[in-house]
């Protein structure tokens, strides 16, 4: 399936006209809280989002069981898995988590962290040596078999005076079908926001590994006086397809230096809503960011709490994604978000994770649907129903010069 999709991109890149493949629906796991269903609240919007899933060519497989655990949702995915085959799940509500710990070492601290990876990975084995609740061993396979991404709101409300988890979710459900039909488009440039402790050379390494992914221009912004908090707030408020922030960060706020200064300012997630960001995905190179256990996850925040956000990765613990290209490349050869984040994973997965990787990339975290793809690669109308065949038939929007 992948090889054939790749297959297909490969052709397409060379060929400015289309590509003609047959491919079996793969399987999609939509599991959603069972009393935010069983409630109906957010009926509509969930069945849209099914209904889209279908005719962008999988198979959408809806489950509101109550899961008693983590580990009874992973076995879940891994029976699918097993019996039906599963590309990746969508996570919809108030789920299980799991918490891995790292014990300190060097100049890492302790932490314990919320660890999506458990669900990504349902073959390896994961253990927990004190029996404390949380793991802290992953041998055997470790490499994920599939993706997973979370549409998690009840820890945004308290940010949103009169605002509920399910009329969160519906906002987003009617924002991405607005996106999948076109109907929401926005520049497709890209921004590189590098506060000074990665100006200069990582700043140019990863802002390159960004243009894979971007149709248009990278603006790239770096370093001193120039990276501070309310010269980030107002570039938000330009249209970017991507924005790639990297600032010191918590679960709730980004704090930008000026040289070894901490005086560059901070940004909280409760102002995002009113800066307005025209923005579609954020990739939150900012520690604890995604943490989604926490009230006001600025990584939610800004894939809910706004107009304009659909997607964002980010880190659940002190660290972050590195080697973006794993990622920003195969979203620029027009896979969906949840295929680039497996292949980012399994490029780390590759020999095993190290402890510099588990320190770093551990907590990483999708928030949002794993199944967009860029602007560039949504699909005709017209294709949508051959998708629903079992077809697909991709043009891009423009060509690209091929070397
Ligand atoms: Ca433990
Ligand atoms: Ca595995
Ligand atoms: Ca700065």
């Amino acid at each position: 399936m992948k090889v054939k999709w790749f297959a297909c991109v490969a052709i397409l890149v060379c060929n400015p006209f289309f590509a003609l493949v047959a491919l079996a629906a793969e399987n999609v796991e939509v599991v959603v809280n069972n009393s935010l269903y069983a409630g109906g609240q957010i009926t509509v919007g969930l069945n849209q989002y099914l209904q889209n899933i279908q005719s962008q060519g999988y198979n959408p497989i809806l489950t509101t069981t109550n899961f008693t655990d983590a580990s009874a949702l992973r076995a879940h995915l891994a029976n699918r898995h097993s019996s039906q085959g599963l590309a990746g799940a969508v996570f919809i509500g108030d789920l299980p988590v799991t918490n891995y710990e790292i014990a300190a070492h060097g100049s890492w601290s302790h932490d314990e962290f919320p660890c999506d990876l458990y669900f990504q990975d349902i073959n390896g084995t994961w253990g927990d040596s004190d029996s404390n609740g949380r793991y802290d061993s992953h041998t055997g396979n470790v490499a994920p078999e599939i993706w997973v991404g979370r549409l998690l709101t009840h820890k945004l409300t308290g940010l949103h005076t009169g605002r509920t988890e399910a009329g969160m979710l519906n906002a987003y459900f009617a924002r991405n079908n607005a996106y999948r039909a076109s109907q929401l488009s926005i520049s497709n440039n890209g921004l590189a926001y590098v506060d000074d402790d990665w100006s200069g050379y990582y700043a140019s390494l990863w802002s390159n590994d960004m243009r894979a992914a971007v149709g248009g221009a990278v603006t790239l912004i770096q370093n001193g006086a120039i990276t501070v908090a309310t010269d980030y707030k107002n570039r938000l408020q330009t249209e970017y397809e991507h924005v790639l922030l990297c600032a010191h960060s918590n679960p709730s706020s980004h704090h930008f230096k000026i040289g070894p200064d901490w005086s560059g300012g901070i940004v909280y997630n409760s102002e995002l809503e009113a800066v307005d960001p025209q923005v579609f995905f954020y990739n939150l190179f900012a520690c604890s960011n995604a943490d989604y256990t926490a009230d006001g996850y600025m990584a939610g925040e800004y894939v809910f709490g706004t107009d304009m956000g659909l997607l964002s990765v980010g880190s659940s613990k002190t660290g972050s994604m590195l080697n973006f290209n794993d990622y920003f490349g195969p979203l620029g050869a027009g896979n969906i978000f949840g295929e680039a984040w497996k292949n980012w994973w399994l490029a780390r997965a590759g020999g095993g994770f190290s402890d510099y990787e588990k320190d770093w990339h551990y907590g990483m975290t999708m928030i949002g649907d794993p199944l967009l793809l860029t602007q560039e690669f949504i699909p005709e109308p017209t294709t949508l129903s051959l998708l629903m065949l079992g077809l697909v038939f991709i043009r891009r929007r423009k060509s690209r010069v091929c070397n």
